[in-house]
């Protein structure tokens, strides 16, 4: 299908992308709107499409938070209009699906949510544009979806092309040198290869951290993905490197919106280092990459050796107990670790001959202990495991609210802030990934029993 026809065709079958285009149609001229956007690439180049489009069609002022939390917090929020004052509209983009985002209404209105993120709860008075949940196609990247909303609205050009393309490598929605793509994304992936055919075109050169089974060849956009992914941490190499930065999304943000004003054409970039230019933002996006690939490498070495605990139905669970680069200790989402961690995949699978692999890196930090399982194979379910193991131990420090866990089948995340101890974590962990063998070899030798199948379905095992 061509990208237009399937932005037509999703227009008419999705209610929530027509009622979000004609709210923004219907904003006054020169109207104030806020946008939350996620802290991730996709988050970034959600709101890049957004505030050039808004500004384009109604001559907006357009501000922009990215805070350091997925759930937009009714309390960031508050704050937010205390500081910048009264807005016409605000956005929450590729912040996820929350019934609890009708309460803000009390605060703003009207309230524009797009994500591409499952449900939780269904938000009835805010409008809606999120595909995943109301057509149950999964919908790559929310700035693909920006980049729709844009094109309905108005002209985009290769800067939003650009930016879609940035999104949704930042979400792994596309593998240009496995020339893989999800189907959502496979429209728009034909029309950028005609537009970027440089950006697309398989290469030799250092591996990047998107470039997971393959490691021997990359593409410009996995390098250019990386190093932007990589500015979205450079506020936490502040005082390492000495580098004036007070968040790594904003840097990235001004860093793409300074591409526009300087005319870089995305067609004719060859390389990375044409791509950061010699500008102050580019400079330090360029000294942080270099300390990153020092961190990787450190952490490449710590990733060697991991512990084998089992095998559920050819998938081979490796734990890696590890701490993060001495920069990354305080972040408070996977930052390099579980990326490293990652590109382990296809190694653990090979050296231990498993069709599939899960790996569970148990990594100790500031805040207290973070766990992130990457993997599987879509036989286990790492957002449920980590969401098991959080409930568990929930339940071990009933009234605690430092301990969740959750995400989605082949990437999930478990957080337990101190004072939980850390052997009470391994504990829990260790313990259900034992029960996990045992029920799985269970249930396939026949056994049905009550507490088994309960069991396999909190595991989310089919
Ligand atoms: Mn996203």
């Amino acid at each position: 299908m061509r990208y237009q026809q399937q932005i037509e065709d999703l227009y008419e079958r999705n209610s929530g992308f027509p009622s979000v285009v004609q709210a923004i149609r219907d904003l006054k001229q020169n109207p104030r709107v806020l946008i939350f956007s996620h802290h991730d690439l996709d988050g970034i180049t959600s709101a890049f499409i957004l505030k050039r489009m808004l500004e384009r069609l109604k001559g907006a002022e357009v501000v922009v938070r990215m805070p350091q939390h997925f759930k937009l917090w009714e309390q960031t929020l508050v704050e937010a209009l205390e500081q910048e004052g009264r807005f016409d509209m605000l956005i929450i983009s590729d912040k996820g699906t929350f019934e609890y985002y009708d309460s803000l209404l009390k605060h703003i209105e009207p309230i524009v949510i797009i994500d591409h993120h499952q449900l939780d709860g269904r938000p009835q008075k805010c409008l809606l544009f999120n595909p995943t949940v109301q057509n149950s196609d999964y919908a790559s990247a929310c700035a693909l979806l920006c980049h729709m909303i844009a094109k309905k609205l108005t002209e985009v050009d290769r800067y939003d092309d650009f930016a879609a393309l940035v999104g949704c490598r930042g979400d792994f929605a596309f593998d240009p040198v496995g020339k893989t793509a999800a189907e959502f994304t496979k429209p728009f992936l034909d029309y950028v290869r005609s537009v970027f055919p440089n950006l697309l075109e398989v290469r030799s050169g250092r591996p990047t951290m998107y470039d997971i089974v393959d490691r021997t060849r990359t593409a410009l956009i996995n390098q250019i993905g990386e190093v932007l992914q990589v500015g979205t941490i450079a506020h936490f190499y502040k005082d390492m490197l000495n580098i004036d930065v007070v968040s790594g999304p904003r840097l990235v943000l001004e860093f793409l919106l300074e591409l526009v004003d300087r005319g870089v054409d995305p067609k004719q970039i060859r390389t990375v280092r044409e791509f950061l230019g010699t500008k102050p933002k580019g400079m330090i996006l360029s000294t942080v990459f270099e300390q990153y690939k020092e961190d990787w490498d450190l952490l490449e070495a710590r990733t060697e050796n991991p512990v084998y605990l089992g095998e559920v139905r050819g998938v081979g669970i490796y734990l890696l107990f590890a701490r993060e680069a001495k920069a990354m200790e305080r972040a408070p989402f996977p930052a390099i670790l579980p990326f490293v961690a990652s590109t382990k995949l296809e190694v653990f699978k090979r050296r231990g001959g498993h069709p599939h692999a899960a790996v569970i890196v148990f990594c100790p930090k500031e805040r207290g202990v973070h766990i992130s399982m990457r993997g599987g194979g879509g036989i286990i379910n790492c957002g449920k495991i980590c969401f098991e193991v959080a409930r568990r131990l929930q339940s071990r420090y009933p009234g605690y609210s430092g301990i969740g866990g959750g995400g989605h089948a082949r990437a999930a995340e478990l957080l337990a802030d101190k004072p939980v101890p850390m052997y009470a974590v391994m504990h829990e962990l260790l313990f259900a990934i034992e029960q996990l063998i045992e029920v799985a070899k269970a249930l396939d030798r026949g056994e049905l029993e009550p507490e088994k199948l309960k069991l396999a379905e909190a595991f989310g095992l089919e």
